[in-house]
């Protein structure tokens, strides 16, 4: 690895995968026989709320009971220890894995599942509970909570800044993602683009993978320790 530079890491699901939380696209991306993309919608939601809700409540419920990897610690590791400039970790993951293992410069672009979203006052909270039975919001009492959660056709969080450390990066890493959902899918490019030195980290080729200047794979549990060391 260069010595200096400020770095973008981009992580997905497979950064989690040996921390037991399913991945999107590897098992054929169905719930119960739902497409994710027909359940992480806002016009599924407006249809279904109660499949909606219970799609999130299983999965909030499950990420409590998982722990951080060797890949959370060693990311969380870099950023404590890299002093060549920034270490900006951007995460699509909505678990809170990163945070957990230590991770301080962190955006959440997906949300959070710990995280609830008050769409009458547009508060967002911490949230560890079930919503599916339409708890009030604790700040207007209202029973307008939904899932903190990017849903395809909203808009990703923190783009503005995503873009200034994508812009200004040196070293761009993304780890674990399957670069088929954009804009994440097109960071890669942007950082190119600005002259970033382009490396991905995965279990195997993403759909981006022209982009990088340079492919490991193996699982992240592995691979990127290895890398950060
Ligand atoms: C391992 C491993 C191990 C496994 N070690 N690796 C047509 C063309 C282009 C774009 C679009 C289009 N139609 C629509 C769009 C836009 C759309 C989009 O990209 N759709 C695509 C499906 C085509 N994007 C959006 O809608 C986004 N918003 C947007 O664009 O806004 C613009 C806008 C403009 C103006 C007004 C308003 C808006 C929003 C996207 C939201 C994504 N949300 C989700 C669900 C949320 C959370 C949830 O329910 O949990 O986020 S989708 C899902 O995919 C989730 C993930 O964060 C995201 C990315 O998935 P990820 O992380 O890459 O996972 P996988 O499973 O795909 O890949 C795992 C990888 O890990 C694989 O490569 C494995 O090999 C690897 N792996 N084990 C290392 N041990």
């Amino acid at each position: 690895m260069e010595m200096t530079g400020n770095i973008v890491i981009l992580t997905g699901a497979g950064c989690s995968a040996e921390s037991g939380i399913d991945t999107f696209r590897d098992g054929g991306g169905l719930w119960e026989q739902h497409r994710v993309e027909d359940v992480a919608t806002p016009e599924a939601f407006e249809r279904d709320p109660a499949l909606v809700q219970r799609f999130y409540d299983m999965r909030r419920a499950a990420i409590q009971t998982k722990a951080p990897n060797a890949a959370h610690y060693a990311l969380a590791r870099l950023e404590r220890e890299w002093d060549g400039g920034t270490v900006t970790l951007v995460t699509q993951n909505v678990d809170d894995l990163h945070d957990r293992a230590g991770s301080k410069n962190l955006i959440h672009m997906h949300g959070e599942h710990l995280s609830a979203w008050c769409t009458a006052c547009d508060t967002r909270m911490g949230w560890t509970a079930p919503l599916i039975e339409g708890p009030p919001c604790p700040s207007c009492g209202a029973a307008a909570l939904r899932p903190d959660i990017v849903w395809f056709g909203e808009m990703p969080y923190r783009m503005e800044e995503i873009h200034d450390a994508l812009r200004d990066c040196d070293i761009f890493v993304s780890i674990g993602t399957s670069g088929a959902v954009y804009p994440a899918a097109g960071f890669v490019r942007l950082a190119r683009e600005m002259g970033a030195h382009c490396l991905e980290l995965n279990l195997e080729r993403s759909q981006g993978s022209a982009w990088f200047h340079e492919t490991r794979l193996g699982p992240a549990g592995d691979i990127v320790p290895a890398w950060v060391e």
